[in-house]
């Protein structure tokens, strides 16, 4: 098995789905948004991780049609999604690097918002931190051209990276995501806590929206909201799922 070969052919061989997990308000659980994952189901291996593909995916620029399609795939179910109730109203896409360092991403962004008749603000792109600081000044025009299209930005994993606090003040983006790695030791270590509770009143200082990962219980939940963070993702609330799965989905109440 050549995982590079068969990488290559998936797009065309249709082995590529997303799939969406739920975003919730903390206050009320209810249902804001959803991030689209990538899943590529091989014929003979089966399910293959983005964690295994991705990187290669990077490595080979397969990122870039592969990344296009997963933007359009994202954005023609947002569309659809719009105004019906009950369903995600705004879809978070991961972008890497080597997609946002296109000289024509912009152009492409607004081509697909176009084409799919996606409203610019139904759109999230995660960006990771490390993106920012190997081109800062190239970052801040990049972001700013998205943000006045209305497309909303998110930082990725935040908290993993070294973010210089003066660069973030002058990022602009719109949401802080909490690793799921500090959530998940939020019981066990006092310096997890700490560390996510810093994220939290940075998130508010710089007035971002704040999204905390990987809430997998109802007690990390219930101290996420109490220590002022807005909104949760995790399997608490929902696995990553087709899009079809949410006409079946419960709120779930914090
Ligand atoms: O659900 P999970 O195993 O899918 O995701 C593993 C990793 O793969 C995460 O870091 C996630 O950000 C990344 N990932 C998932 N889907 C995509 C995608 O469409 N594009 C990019 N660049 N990364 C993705
Ligand atoms: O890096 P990124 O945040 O895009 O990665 C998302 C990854 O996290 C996916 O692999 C997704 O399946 C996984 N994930 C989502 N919710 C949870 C959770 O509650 N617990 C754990 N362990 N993983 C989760
Ligand atoms: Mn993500
Ligand atoms: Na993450």
């Amino acid at each position: 098995f050549e995982l590079t070969h068969a990488l290559r052919h998936a797009n065309e061989a249709a082995q590529f789905r997303l799939e969406y997990q739920p975003q919730v308000r903390l206050s009320d659980g209810a249902l804001i948004g959803a991030e689209a994952l990538l899943r590529w189901r091989h014929p003979t291996r089966g399910p293959i991780s983005p964690m295994e593909f991705i990187p290669l995916a990077e490595e080979t620029g397969l990122i870039i049609p592969i990344g296009r399609w997963v933007l359009e795939t994202a954005c023609a179910q947002a569309a659809r999604w719009q105004g019906v109730p009950g369903k995600p109203q705004q879809v978070a896409v991961n972008v890497s690097a080597r997609q946002l360092r296109q000289a024509d991403f912009i152009q492409t962004v607004d081509f697909i918002l176009a084409e799919t008749g996606c409203p610019a603000h139904a759109l999230e792109l995660e960006v990771t931190e490390s993106l920012l600081l190997e081109d800062a000044e190239g970052a801040i025009e990049l972001l700013g051209a998205l943000k006045s299209r209305g497309v909303r930005v998110a930082i990725d994993d935040f908290g993993t990276g070294y973010s210089s606090l003066s660069y973030l003040r002058r990022m602009p983006v719109n949401t802080l995501k909490i690793d799921r790695s500090f959530v998940s030791e939020l019981g066990q270590d006092a310096n997890v806590a700490a560390i996510a509770r810093t994220v939290i009143v940075l998130a508010r200082s710089l007035h971002l929206d704040v999204l905390a990962e990987g809430v997998e219980t109802a007690e990390q939940a219930a101290w996420l909201q109490r220590e002022g963070c807005d909104w949760a993702q995790g399997w608490h609330y929902g696995r990553p799922m087709p899009a079809e799965d949410f006409a079946v989905i419960q709120q779930v109440l914090p």
